[in-house]
């Protein structure tokens, strides 16, 4: 098997994993990208097997997604707490699980479901286990369109290096309106600290680092998936 056909078999065990933690009568939260998009695939066949579940996707994507493979949708209108949410990332401290995450844009989204979820699983193949946050991997931070420059004055005013995304020569659009700014960011000792440094910016509407967030988090490889737990992590209600 080549290496991509390998990579995409790890994510889509450790997304197979995840996907039966999910109990009839929860809600579940679904995350976006590659990874997770294998967990709303084993969501969709067990409801088609008789799961009861109502979710929240992360993005209009995931939505799209969940609709194909006929899984009930909600928002949090009907459902304020989410029992169980499901997404990847793009590195993972493993102790912590602190994480990045955006890398597909849907930070915002991702986010909010996180934080209302009682318990988050990441789900990834293990080229996305890091010691330290940051380096080769850019922090994805949503900004406003109104006005991006401004924010991407400050990015750079912090030693952030920001890059606007593009979609060819367009900015890229967030599902909420926003744009991205990319930044290069060498190493991230301590992710709470930059997330609160970045969060004071005027037009920076969330960053990509999760802190406190993933409960948990299943790791796809040649050996299997191996499950990390968040050192002292309870789980939130
Ligand atoms: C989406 O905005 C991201 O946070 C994704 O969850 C992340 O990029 C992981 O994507 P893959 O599972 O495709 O690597």
């Amino acid at each position: 098997m080549s290496e991509a056909g390998e990579q995409a078999k790890h994510k889509r065990q450790a997304a197979e994993q995840a996907a039966a933690e999910v109990r009839n009568g929860m809600v579940v939260g679904l995350g976006t990208g590659s990874t997770a998009a294998f967990a709303i695939a084993a969501l969709g066949a067990a409801v088609a097997g008789g799961l009861r579940i109502r979710a929240i996707p992360t993005s209009l994507a995931a939505a799209a997604l969940a609709r194909r493979h006929g899984i009930p949708l909600t928002d949090f209108a009907a459902d304020p707490r989410i029992d169980l949410t499901i997404d990847g990332a793009d590195q993972v401290v493993p102790g912590t699980l602190d994480l990045i995450k955006g890398l597909g844009g849907a930070l915002l989204r991702e986010k909010l479901v996180a934080t209302a979820s009682a318990r988050m699983i990441v789900v990834a193949d293990d080229s996305k286990l890091v010691a330290r946050l940051g380096g080769a991997t850019r922090l994805p931070v949503e900004i406003t369109a109104f006005g991006w420059q401004v924010a991407m004055a400050q990015l750079t005013a912090a030693g952030c290096a920001p890059i606007l995304r593009r979609t060819g020569e367009t900015p890229f659009v967030t599902d909420g309106g926003n744009h991205i700014a990319d930044c290069a960011i060498a190493d991230i000792p301590d992710p709470a600290a930059l997330q609160a440094r970045l969060i004071a910016m005027v037009g920076v509407v969330e960053t990509g680092l999760f802190v406190g967030l993933a409960s948990e988090a299943r790791i796809g490889g040649p050996a299997g998936v191996r499950l990390l737990r968040r050192d002292g992590a309870a789980i939130r209600s």
